[in-house]
């Protein structure tokens, strides 16, 4: 080294070596700069959005410190790393999630409040990055905390969307959708990378040629767009370790068909370029059933594309060759989403890297893995034969040869079985020919999992029956879990600061189990009481948005009953709405001293339904007509109130999770694979009415079944539950909701039909069948509500028995059995300023 380099890497050393000091005057420092050159308003007049601007800024210094640094030990380190693909990340706010896992709330709290703004107030101003729809989209945002947390070597890759989920009001009880163009203020929290930047083709054609005694295929694309990462680090909880969430957006190629402009049309050209960004533009908002889009296509490979060309080109980077790749990289496909990578990273070995199929496969069916998350068939993924063929002609071609070699191992296997082979190739015979990504993601995944053990034992004997039977040993199971940080910790301080108290260490924060602690203070009176409080607190907290979001009054000292979630027939909205209306009916016809024994209930409702799924805008309508009827009936006054909460998302959920006594969670069995809320209203002190579906079995098992209201028929009783529908006898109370329904008590009698026909019907969701089972809980309910010491003892016993349902646990144990990816890191920084 020259005496000059030496010099100038002093000095960069020493600049590098000083990160951001955590006292007050060092944050005020930074988020007044940001105020003065980041956003360009005067340091002397900035308005709250601008407060919280200027602090998310800040707040992003540090994690681009901790990001840089993370990212430098794992070059260093160079562990087996794993990439979580999904087509949906439903992050929600970062700011406070941020400050918390840093470790810096008290502190910017405090910075703020000597500059004149209050943090719980900005902390509002931040718009929810709702780049998912549901419960699949929020479990990755729970796993990237998780893996940031447990110090795994992982980025996640998914799509930047301009519109997110649908923004839903309520005009006269009907759901309309606005759109979500949630970048408009702009986004703090992302990092643009102009530089890494990738060609996804096209369209166009396969050609064919000799070398060296081998065949080539040459893709001649008729398309090109780029796409551009943007990069979200993903700080852990109380570790030194950020991670990355890298999301792609696209835009006009820089150098694809250049020429065109050149021909003569420039304008023409520059317009006909502008398209490419409406790959990137959109989320479909579609939790269900597919829609064979050829957009939704476009969007699946221009993610896969972009992100197997980043994993590649960084390995090879890093170690020359794509030497050991497969040793060294997990993939992760959340759901069938981003399964035509499979056939993009075969292309990419084959075509671009010259390796040959046998070695290609190997390595691809060595770092795939695949998570399912329904059993509903109408969800599963099939691509047109014919929309393949013209949009990725090379993918489809080795799709083809990757279905023919799978062909012939299924008759090594079962000789020669048609109708097996008919069910399972991953090309569907037919008038239309489908591809059927599913069954390519199962032959070439090592691993495939569902996500609650009963889903898993679900999968095994129902849609993927045959390739359990072919391939026992893919079969996992993982189940679901939520981060205790933002579920808990974070939404819920008061409950915190109890829970902390009372176990004499947060300690529980990243190890979820020691809640069991709680369970011996569960019949401790003064405990119990303390324990109310902050319930009530929470309750307070969520009569207050109720009323700014609903403009109803609503008394905290009802029992408030919630169901949350995307609007769907198997979900059972109706089943609750149905018996809110027979509670209704009971109430208006009592005797004053009747109704003096009648536990007063808030009953809240909230949730999208797809654009497209008329049934469930339906069904919004009624909940909104009953609460009209019911809310301004005097005869009822507070013993029943009914909300419908508009736009439910993960901010909303922030409120209602931890100011909910009790939540619904009624799938008709088998139906839900696991639900992730129920654990969020479990770790809240909040007690579950629910069947026994999904999740909810395994909580009933942590918590014990006499903390938890089961009902309703199981899930093997009901395919014979089915065929003897006409036989039911149906109950009474029923036909009379029903009826009310369809003889215009609550108006609109037409355009409630197809519901009462739904449910009158084949009655598929069994709605009719579990109706008295489930006011029979109801009944347990109220019953258990007038003790509250009961009640309280049972909510003290689900928090303390929610220990499993840490996202953490889920994580580490796809780190072990399926990624094989081991904990990496980062040493503090010995220069750290405290608390760092
Ligand atoms: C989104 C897009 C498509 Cl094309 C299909 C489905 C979805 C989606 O959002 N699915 C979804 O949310 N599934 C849910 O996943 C959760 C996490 O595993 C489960 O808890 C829940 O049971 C399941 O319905």
């Amino acid at each position: 080294m020259s005496e000059d380099e030496r010099h100038r890497s002093d000095l960069l050393y020493t600049l590098m070596d000083t990160y951001i000091k955590n006292d007050v005057l060092s944050v005020q420092e930074s988020i007044v700069n940001h105020v003065e050159y980041t956003i360009a308003r005067s340091r002397y007049h900035f308005d709250d959005f601008e407060a919280y601007q200027a602090t998310a800024y800040s707040t992003r210094d540090r994690l681009i410190e901790s990001w840089n640094d993370t990212q430098q030990y794992f070059h260093d380190q160079d562990p087996k790393r794993v990439y979580y693909l999904s087509m949906e990340f439903l992050v929600g706010r970062s700011l406070l999630n941020a400050l918390y896992n840093l470790n810096l709330k008290g502190l910017y709290r405090e910075a703020l409040e000597q500059l004149g703004y209050n943090l719980e107030i900005i902390k509002e101003r931040e718009r929810d990055a709702a780049l998912g729809n549901g419960g699949l989209g929020r479990l990755a945002s729970c796993f990237l905390d998780s893996m940031a947390t447990e110090n795994l070597p992982a980025w996640g890759y998914g799509l930047r969307y301009q519109y997110g989920m649908f923004r839903q009001t309520i005009q006269d009880g009907f759901q309309r959708e606005n759109p979500d163009y949630w970048l408009t203020l702009g986004n703090p929290w992302e990092i643009e990378r102009p530089n890494v930047t990738y060609p996804v083709s096209f369209y166009g054609h396969v050609s064919a040629r000799e070398e060296d005694g081998r065949q080539i295929f040459v893709w001649n694309p008729a398309e090109q767009v780029d796409a551009v990462a943007y990069d979200n680090p993903i700080p852990g909880y109380r570790t030194a370790n950020t991670i990355n969430l890298r999301l792609w957006s696209a835009k006009p190629s820089r150098e694809f068909d250049l020429e065109s402009f050149n021909s003569g049309d420039y304008v023409a050209s520059i317009l006909e370029k502008q398209n490419a960004e409406s790959i990137s533009s959109v989320l479909y908002p579609d939790d269900r059933t597919y829609k064979g889009k050829e957009l939704r296509l476009k969007q699946q490979h221009f993610f896969v594309s972009a992100t197997l060309q980043d994993i590649l080109r960084r390995y090879t980077a890093q170690h020359g060759s794509l030497e050991n790749f497969s040793d060294k990289v997990a993939l992760q496909l959340n759901d069938t989403h981003p399964t035509i990578g499979i056939a993009e990273l075969m292309r990419l070995l084959m075509d671009v890297y010259k390796w040959g199929w046998t070695a290609s496969w190997e390595a691809t069916t060595k770092v795939f893995s695949f998570t399912n998350h329904t059993v509903l068939p109408e969800a599963l993924e099939q691509w047109p034969v014919e929309l393949l063929q013209e949009l990725l002609p090379r993918h489809m071609q080795i799709i083809y040869d990757i279905n023919w070699r799978f062909l012939q191992e299924l008759r090594a296997k079962f000789g020669n079985d048609q109708a097996r082979e008919y069910r399972m190739s991953i090309i569907q015979e037919g008038d239309e020919k489908m591809v059927r990504m599913a069954h390519l993601a199962l032959v070439a995944s090592h691993t495939v999992n569902g996500v609650a053990e009963i889903h898993s034992e679900l999968i095994k004997q129902t849609i993927f029956e045959d390739f359990y039977e072919m391939y026992p040993k893919k079969f996992q199971n993982k189940t679901n879990g939520v981060t205790p940080r933002r579920w808990l910790a974070f939404c819920n301080p008061p409950l915190r600061n109890l829970i902390n108290e009372t176990l004499g260490t947060d300690a529980w924060i990243s190890r979820l189990d020691l809640l069991e602690g709680l369970k011996s203070h569960a019949d401790d009176g003064e405990f119990q009481s303390r324990w109310v409080e902050v319930k009530q607190l929470a309750k307070a907290k969520l009569a207050a948005k109720i009323k700014e979001l609903c403009g109803v009054e609503v008394s905290t000292d009802a029992l408030f009953d919630v169901q949350v979630k995307r609007i769907h027939e198997y979900k059972r909205q109706v089943l609750n709405i149905l018996g809110i209306i027979h509670r209704y009916d009971q109430i208006r016809n009592m005797s004053e001293e009747e109704k003096a024994d009648v536990v007063p209930r808030v009953c809240i409702i909230g949730g999208k339904a797809a654009p497209g799924y008329e049934l469930a805008k339906r069904i919004i309508k009624l909940i909104s007509a009953v609460s009209q009827r019911v809310n301004n009936d005097p005869a009822v006054g507070d013993l029943l109130k009914v909300v419908f909460i508009p736009d439910y998302n993960v901010s909303l959920a922030e409120v209602i999770v931890p100011g909910s006594e009790l939540s619904q969670h009624i799938s008709t069995a088998g139906t839900e694979a696991s639900g992730t809320s129920n654990m969020k209203f479990a770790m809240n002190g909040c007690l579950i009415i629910g069947t026994m579906d999904g999740a909810n079995v395994e909580i009933a098992e942590e918590i014990g079944d006499d903390n938890i209201f089961i009902f309703g028929a199981l899930a093997h009783e009901v395919p014979k539950l089915r065929t003897e529908r006409a036989d039911l006898k149906v109950d009474d109370r029923f036909a009379h909701v029903v009826r009310l329904i369809s003889s215009g008590e609550f108006g609109y009698a037409d355009f409630f039909t197809p519901i009462v026909d739904a449910v009158q019907g084949s009655d598929y969701y069994l709605v009719a069948n579990d109706f008295p089972a489930y006011l029979r809980a109801q009944d347990a309910v109220d019953r258990t509500y007038k003790n509250s010491s009961i009640w309280t003892r049972m909510s003290i016993m689900s928090v303390a028995g929610c220990g499993k349902f840490s996202s953490d646990r889920t994580i580490r144990q796809y780190a072990t059995e399926i990624w094989g990816v081991e904990p990496c890191e980062r040493p503090r920084p010995p220069n750290a300023p405290e608390g760092y």
